[in-house]
C-alpha cells in the first residue's frame, strides 16, 4: 500500500518507501532473537496445529502438568515472518500458566486486517480444542480468559482485533505497524513493547501514536527498549528480561484478574526510564 503510494510520487520516493523492506529483509533471517531466560515454573508442552485449522496452522504450547484452565494467548508474526520469528514467547508464556497459539499465516505478505482475522480463528481454535476430549488441551483453555499480540503487522493486528472483539482480556503488540494509527475503540487493556531505535516500525509514526489514540479511560501501558530495532522484543529477553517480566505481569494483572502482581506495573517495581527503557508511560495506577 505504501509502496503503491509512494510510486504516484515518482521513483525517488518509491526508493525511500522500499529502505524498511530492504532492511527488513536483510535482518529477517535473524528476527527471532535469542532464547529466552527467566521463564516460569511449569513444564511446558507443544500441539501442532495443521493448516486444515484454517489459518496457516501453527503451534500451542501449553502447561503439560498444570491441569488449569488457563487463559488463551493468539500471537500473529509480522510481514514475510512466520511463527519462527516469535517462536520463544510460546514456552515462556506457557511456562507462566497461558496456553499460547503462535500462527503462521496463510500468505507472509498479507496485512495487518487479515493477520486480525487469522489471529482470531486461531484464538477460536484454542478454546475449540481446550472444549474437546481427547485433545491433549482438553480442560485447559478458560474460554473467558483471551490475549491477543504479535510482532510488526502482526502487533497491528492485534489492537485490530481488539477493536473488533471487546472480551479480549489484553493486548500485547510487539514493535507493531499498521498505516491507520486511529486506535480509539480499544477497550481492553493494551501493553505496547517497542523499540527504540526501529527504522522499520518508527515508534514515532506506530507505537507512539498507537498508545497516544487509545482512550485514557483503556488501561495501557507503553515501554519502549532503548536503542532495540525491529526485531529487539521478538524474544521476551533479547531487549533484556523485563521485556517478558512485564509482559507476564501484564497477562496476569488483565488476563487473570491477578492483583498481586500490579506492584510490577505501577508503582515502585514498575517499569522505568533507564538502561533498558528509554521511554514508560502509563495509565497507572491499575
Ligand atoms: O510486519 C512488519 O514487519 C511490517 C514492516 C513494514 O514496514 O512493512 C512494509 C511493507
Amino acid at each position: 500500500m505504501r509502496i503503491t503510494h509512494s510510486a504516484a510520487r515518482g521513483p525517488r520516493a518509491l526508493l525511500r518507501a522500499m529502505v524498511p523492506l530492504l532492511l527488513f529483509t536483510a535482518v529477517a533471517a535473524a528476527c527471532a532473537g535469542t532464547p529466552p531466560t527467566g521463564g516460569g515454573q511449569l513444564a511446558v508442552a507443544e500441539l501442532a496445529v495443521p493448516t486444515s485449522a484454517g489459518f496457516g496452522g501453527g503451534t500451542i504450547y501449553y502447561p503439560s502438568q498444570a491441569a488449569g484452565p488457563f487463559g488463551a494467548v493468539s500471537l500473529s508474526p509480522g510481514f514475510t515472518e512466520d511463527a519462527s520469528a516469535i517462536q520463544y514467547w510460546g514456552p515462556y508464556l506457557a511456562s507462566q500458566g497461558f496456553v499460547v497459539v503462535i500462527i503462521n499465516t496463510t500468505n507472509g505478505l498479507i496485512v495487518p486486517e487479515q493477520r486480525s482475522a487469522e489471529q482470531r480463528q486461531a484464538l477460536d481454535y484454542v478454546i475449540q480444542q481446550g472444549a474437546t476430549s481427547g485433545s491433549p488441551i482438553a480442560g485447559k483453555v478458560d474460554p473467558q480468559r483471551k490475549a491477543v499480540g504479535g510482532h510488526s503487522m502482526g502487533g497491528g493486528a492485534s489492537l485490530i482485533t481488539a477493536e473488533a472483539d471487546p472480551t479480549i482480556d489484553a493486548v500485547v503488540p510487539l514493535a507493531p505497524w499498521n498505516l491507520d494509527t486511529t486506535f480509539t475503540d480499544v477497550r481492553s487493556p493494551t501493553l505496547i513493547l517497542a523499540c527504540q531505535s526501529d527504522v522499520i516500525a518508527p515508534v514515532a509514526t506506530n507505537a507512539s501514536p498507537f498508545y497516544d489514540a487509545i482512550p485514557a479511560t483503556t488501561e495501557k501501558l507503553y515501554v519502549s527498549v532503548a536503542g532495540g530495532d525491529h526485531f529487539c522484543v521478538n524474544s521476551p529477553s533479547a531487549g533484556g528480561e523485563e521485556v517478558g517480566q512485564t509482559a507476564v505481569a501484564f497477562l496476569r494483572r488483565f488476563v487473570n484478574g491477578d492483583t498481586s502482581v500490579v506492584g510490577q506495573l505501577c508503582g515502585a517495581g514498575a517499569p522505568v526510564e533507564g538502561s533498558v527503557f528509554d521511554d514508560v508511560r502509563s495509565t497507572c495506577p491499575f
